[in-house]
């Protein structure tokens, strides 16, 4: 199940026993947990909502109307962080370091993220100019650069900090179009670069990823302030 994205008239889709997550096509946060999704190859149901238009009954299951939300029998999980935390350890095999300083250490570059992202949307809604913003994007960087030491950040395999990042890394791509100029260059966040390059080669990031022209039909319309095409080619989203 793939839904068109559903709004204030719809009904919610009757449950199947099924994992559930409520999504938004275009959504970051959302596509970290869709991420381990198909990274575990999970089994699920999507049910794409319209955030413009809220059906009540979305509002009673995450009081923040955000996505995502997963949905297991009667287990509700809202906020990306703790939905992907569900996934990466409920479902075989972990995506938590075992050990336990890696783990908290990673707890932090996770909760440090928001620092990121918010640079990156002040960007991309101009709330700065590019030569003061995208120097404070690479700095906001450089731990993630000083911290990284093989392919992933927890070794040969990706684990739960990558795919909390990479939703945003993905859409990079977008400012570096519109704004015309490289995020992560050679000089500065090296160890990065090949970061990005070991996420573009999993099979998950493949699957779901989007062209920096696809989001721009999302983001372009938030930007003015009109209604996004949430349904823009749906049928060809690939269903697990
Ligand atoms: N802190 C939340 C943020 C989720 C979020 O902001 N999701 C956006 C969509 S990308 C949303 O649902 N916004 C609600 C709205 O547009 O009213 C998380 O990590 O899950």
């Amino acid at each position: 199940m793939n839904t068109k994205h559903l709004s204030e008239n719809d009904t919610c889709p009757e449950k199947t026993g099924k994992l559930r997550i409520y999504s938004m096509r275009f959504c970051p946060f959302a596509q970290r947990a869709r991420l381990i999704l198909w990274h575990k190859r999970i089994q699920h149901e999507t049910v794409n909502i319209n955030l413009t238009n809220k059906p009540k009954w979305f509002l009673q299951l995450n009081p923040n109307g955000a996505t995502p939300i997963i949905e297991k029998d009667n287990i509700i999980i809202y906020e990306s962080s703790a939905c992907c935390e569900y996934l990466a350890e409920m479902y075989a095999k972990s995506l938590i370091p075992s050990d336990g300083l890696t783990r908290v250490r990673h707890r932090m570059f996770i909760d440090a993220f928001s620092s990121v992202t918010g640079k990156y949307h002040d960007l991309l809604f101009s709330r700065v100019d590019k030569s003061v913003g995208m120097p404070a994007l690479r700095n906001s960087l450089k731990p993630y650069e000083a911290e990284i030491k093989d392919k992933f950040f927890g070794g040969s395999e990706p684990v739960l900090l990558d795919f909390h990042m990479w939703p945003f890394i993905e859409r990079f791509a977008v400012l570096e179009k519109t704004l015309g100029e490289k995020v992560m260059t050679e000089d500065e966040l090296p160890k990065l670069i090949k970061w990005r390059k070991n996420m573009e080669d999993l099979d998950c990031v493949k699957k779901i990823r989007k062209e920096p022209e696809e989001h721009m039909i999302y983001l372009s319309a938030r930007l003015k302030n009109e209604l996004p095409d949430y349904d823009h080619d749906i049928e060809n989203d690939p269903v697990l």
